[in-house]
């Protein structure tokens, strides 16, 4: 259907690249130009906090460029990935950085990713080295990184945070300042890569299988960065808080970290959400802005009604997605927590809503605003693709300068997920309002959104069957009041067979995947009922277990 470039991503047609172009969205800089930019206005300036250390703009373009020189002398180069799994630190800021400069690409997994997803993600992104920290909440992550390295033929170089392992290198060692770091920014501007080569791997929601790689471009991605730091009003004077994980692409990109950096502002990174944590960290280094799911932020809303603090005086805007806020939180956040809420309806593979920091109270509280550039294409529609009134609920289509028209190296999923004129069908059902606002009021895809964390069922399902016991498996959403969601599995079991919660547990945790990917409730059932077409009811499933809830008096 449609050709690759060489990095296995689908290219925009030309007649759209130009236009992107003409406007200005698309400048043919490398991502890292334009932190390099703010550091030459603000070398001084705090760039970076974590904990105890503190970089100025000066010292992390200067050890971003030192880095990106260590890692091509390691035998890296140019298009190579490295796999980044790494908690909320400076070091994923400095190394994300030299990644931008030197043109080698990282592949941003989650913290939670384990065996199953980061040795698919290793093999599918043919990487060459993997970074991560040695140990993270009493799991090793060094002794995956090295058993991924055992087992995927391209994955040479382990990078350890921490305590690096004879045969590993020091990631520590290999961030800290160069000795040469003018001569390393003239020699990386004189290679820098283009605007149209991939600049980063970000992980699709999944909806189908394991995560898919989308292929973000400098140029895309920067955009995506500038015209979302309009709309929140980024300036070097923003403080912002990075407590979701980083390497998602809300509180990476959207503006996030990027678009702090872009401005001169400061990025406070923080590797939990723990309010308690969040509130001192905001109230320590006059944090302006921040990101959270809905979930977190409820939890924050909780925090602060318990204990009225004085910390949030500088907060002055939240945003929150990832997953639909309820209307009565929404309406919380400016009384209890002081800041302008700001709804982000998103995706990892490009369009971001956003409700403006000066709309009415009724749009910041019950839409999920409307896209950031002017040149994002939407269309609602129905099953047959035609084009649905406002209002009318529908399928959500999307183009535009930094949506993607494909994934990477996956013609399959693009003939389902991509029309062959290039929109992009996220799944969601979203309704769009007079004044152009959007509302997601469901989904048609098969996937739980778990406080932001998405899990593909089919991927789930799959494991459920590697179980002897199970004939049937359906993996659904149960409601929660904390997360939206939670993960529920249905199945029928062999004649004379049983299976257990626990049992189930287990079977995840030994194959080794993601925590938030392992199923919170199982119903044993006789028989799974399947619609017309032989597809599995899930409808009646998310009934049935809401049912179960309510009766049992429980909400999971
Ligand atoms: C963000 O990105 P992903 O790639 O993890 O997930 C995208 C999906 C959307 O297709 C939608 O199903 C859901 O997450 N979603 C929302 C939502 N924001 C995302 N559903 C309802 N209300 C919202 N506000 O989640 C993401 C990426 C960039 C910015 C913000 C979120």
């Amino acid at each position: 259907m449609t050709s690759h470039t060489r990095d296995g991503a689908v290219p925009w047609p030309p007649e759209y690249a130009r236009k992107y172009r003409e406007k200005g969205y698309w400048e043919d800089r490398a991502l890292g130009a334009y932190v390099l930019e703010a550091a030459d206005r603000f070398p001084e300036q705090t760039a970076v906090v974590d904990g105890d250390v503190r970089l100025s703009y000066k010292e992390l373009v200067d050890r971003a460029d030192s880095a990106a020189e260590r890692l091509l002398e390691l035998g890296l180069a140019k298009d190579d990935r490295i796999l980044v799994q790494l908690p909320n630190c400076w070091q994923f800021t400095v190394l994300t950085l030299a990644c931008f400069r030197s043109g080698i690409v990282p592949v941003l997994t989650l913290p939670a990713h384990r065996k199953f997803e980061l040795a698919y993600l290793a093999e599918h992104s043919e990487a060459k080295a993997i970074a991560v920290r040695d140990v993270i909440k009493d799991f090793d992550h060094q002794e995956l990184a090295n058993h991924l390295a055992d087992i995927t033929p391209s994955l040479t170089t382990v990078l350890v945070s921490g305590t690096a392992r004879v045969g590993n290198v020091d990631l520590d060692a290999l961030l800290a300042p160069g000795l040469d770091p003018f001569g390393a920014r003239t020699r990386l501007d004189a290679s820098a890569p283009a605007g149209d080569d991939a600049a980063c791997f970000l992980l699709s929601g999944g909806t189908t299988g394991l995560p898919k790689l989308i292929t973000r471009t400098h140029n895309d991605y920067a955009y995506n960065v500038k015209a979302t730091s309009a709309v929140t009003n980024v300036t070097s004077g923003t403080v912002y808080l990075g407590t979701l994980p980083v390497s998602h692409n809300f509180p990476l990109a959207c503006p996030g970290v990027l678009g702090v950096l872009f401005a001169g502002g400061r990025v406070v990174m923080l590797p939990s959400p723990e309010p308690g944590k969040v509130f001192a960290a905001i109230e320590r280094e006059g944090v302006t802005l921040s990101t959270a799911v809905p979930a977190v932020a409820q939890r924050w809303i909780e925090y602060q009604q318990e204990n009225a603090t004085e910390q949030l005086k500088t907060l002055e805007v939240l945003q929150v997605g990832g997953s639909r806020l309820p209307d009565e939180i929404a309406r919380k956040v400016k009384p209890v927590l002081g800041a302008t809420l700001q709804q982000v309806f998103g995706m990892a593979e490009g369009l971001i809503n956003m409700t403006r920091l000066d709309d009415p109270e009724d749009v910041i509280c019950t839409t999920q605003g409307r896209p950031v550039s002017e040149d994002d294409e939407v269309r609602i529609v129905d099953e047959a693709g035609r084009d649905l009134p406002d209002r009318v609920p529908g399928a959500i289509l999307t183009r535009g300068p930094y949506t993607p028209r494909g994934y990477y190296r996956t013609a399959e999923h693009n003939a389902r997920a991509f029309t062959p004129d290039g929109w992009y069908s996220s799944g969601d059902i979203v309704e769009r309002r007079p004044d152009g606002n959007l509302i997601v009021q469901g989904r048609d895809k098969d996937m739980i959104n778990r406080g932001g964390e998405k899990i593909s069922a089919e991927e789930v399902e799959s494991l459920v069957y590697r179980l002897d016991a199970v004939t049937l498996a359906a993996a659904i959403s149960m409601p929660d009041p904390l997360l939206g969601e939670k993960l529920c599995l249905y199945v029928t079991l062999k004649p004379g067979a049983s299976l257990t919660l626990a049992e189930v547990q287990e079977s995840f945790r030994q194959t080794g995947v993601a925590a938030f990917k392992i199923p919170e409730k199982l119903v044993v059932v006789d028989e799974i009922l399947t619609t017309k077409v032989g597809k599995i009811n899930k409808k009646l499933l998310r009934e049935n277990v809401a049912q179960l809830l309510q009766a049992s008096g429980s909400t999971t």
